[in-house]
């Protein structure tokens, strides 16, 4: 079997983490690993399966030699090494926002449009979605496929490893002032996030949404290859460190019950229904997303207030399909058919 070399760029950070441990974990067939990062990181050691790797410099790093790059090194820096790397002829999967609206660079969920990836060869990038969007896509894939969306209401509870590290460590700094009656400090939010939830993820734009809430509207419109679906995000971070949950309200173009869609969605790939009507019988990000794969979808129910509406709750791990997983998933179709 053939065998890759690999970059993770970002190696240091909350998302290149768990890509070296999603590569061990996949047994993803490497021949050499990097990791890279900022010349702070340079020198310092993380973990890959069982080894200790050494942290290259990203500015010194030479992409010759490598096959693959997992980027996560936040837009500007992926904006400058990004096509440097491919030009090296490197094919980089990129984590970030800086590439995903370009209309001739590939942006993937393998369960949804797996078929885009063949188009990396024009910028050498594929780009990895946003979070909210990706388990919120799985999720509607077979319901799009059956009987097509018209219209998604969509509420995110996000978790703070979004933000990156520094930010699980502001939510347990604040949690632990409040219980020693102290005061608290705010650097990464701008409000408390301990035993709180701040509707704000990502800048405010022009039109009065976060654009977080905009990537969801832009990154669902090119995923599902379906400009038609409208799309009314709010997004919100709340006190909670790993797995995204999402409060998802459909109007279906014919209505379908819930019975159906619980079965549709049961038989994708990459879902787990945990549905049923009794305490607990839900899931949730920590109990069920936090460290797994699937995406969970609970609470299906058919809307009391439109004739075609449908209801369910969505979980998974941000850094692992919202991330991590999901980019090295795109990596595996790439080498099954492509390089
Ligand atoms: O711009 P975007 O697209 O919105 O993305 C913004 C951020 O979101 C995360 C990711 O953070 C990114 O920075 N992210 C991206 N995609 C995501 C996704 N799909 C996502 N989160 C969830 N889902 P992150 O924490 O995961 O990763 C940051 C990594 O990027 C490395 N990096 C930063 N600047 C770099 C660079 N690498 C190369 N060149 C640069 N100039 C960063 O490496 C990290 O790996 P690092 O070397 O900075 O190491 C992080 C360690 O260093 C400390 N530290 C950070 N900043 C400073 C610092 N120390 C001193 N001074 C600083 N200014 C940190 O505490 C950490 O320990
Ligand atoms: O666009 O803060 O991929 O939860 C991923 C993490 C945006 C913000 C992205 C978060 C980032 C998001």
């Amino acid at each position: 079997m053939k065998k890759y070399d690999v970059a993770v760029v970002g190696a240091t950070g909350a998302v290149g983490e768990q890509m070296l441990s999603i590569l061990a974990q996949r047994k993803f067939p490497v021949n050499n690993v990097y990791a890279v990062a900022s010349s702070r990181s340079a020198g310092k050691k993380v973990s890959f399966g069982d080894a200790e790797i050494e942290v290259h410099d990203l500015t010194k790093f030479d992409f010759s030699k490598t096959h693959i790059g997992l980027f996560s090194p936040g837009a500007s820096i992926s904006k400058e090494y990004a096509p440097k790397a491919a030009a090296q002829g490197c094919v980089v999967v990129d984590n970030t926002s800086q590439f995903r609206y370009e209309d001739d660079i590939p942006l993937v969920v393998p369960e949804v449009n797996a078929h885009q990836i063949a188009n990396y060869k024009t910028r050498g990038i594929i780009a990895n979605p946003n979070c909210s969007t990706i388990q919120m896509l799985v999720a509607l894939k077979p319901l799009q496929d059956a009987v097509g969306i018209e219209r998604i209401n969509v509420a995110t509870y996000q978790a703070v490893s979004g933000t990156g590290k520094e930010a699980i460590d502001e939510l347990d700094q604040q949690c632990r002032a409040i219980f020693n009656n102290e005061p608290i400090k705010c650097d990464v939010y701008p409000k408390q996030i301990a035993f709180n939830a701040l509707p704000h993820i990502d800048m405010f734009m022009e039109n009065g949404y976060t654009k977080e809430e905009m990537k969801m509207v832009w990154e669902t419109q090119k995923i599902m290859e379906d400009d038609s679906i409208l799309v009314n995000p709010t997004t919100v971070r709340i006190p909670v460190k790993y797995g995204h949950s999402e409060a998802v309200h459909i109007e279906l173009k014919e209505k379908l019950t819930a019975q159906k869609a619980r079965d549709l969605l049961a038989a994708a790939p990459g879902i787990v229904v945990i549905d049923e009507h009794k305490d607990g019988g839900y899931p949730t990000a920590v109990s069920e997303g936090e460290g797994t794969d699937p995406v969970y979808v609970g609470r299906i129910r058919e809307d009391i207030s439109h004739p075609r509406g449908l209801n369910m709750w969505v979980v998974s791990d941000n850094l692992r399909k919202g991330a991590a997983l999901n980019s090295i998933q795109i990596a595996e179709v790439l080498i099954k058919n492509h390089i």
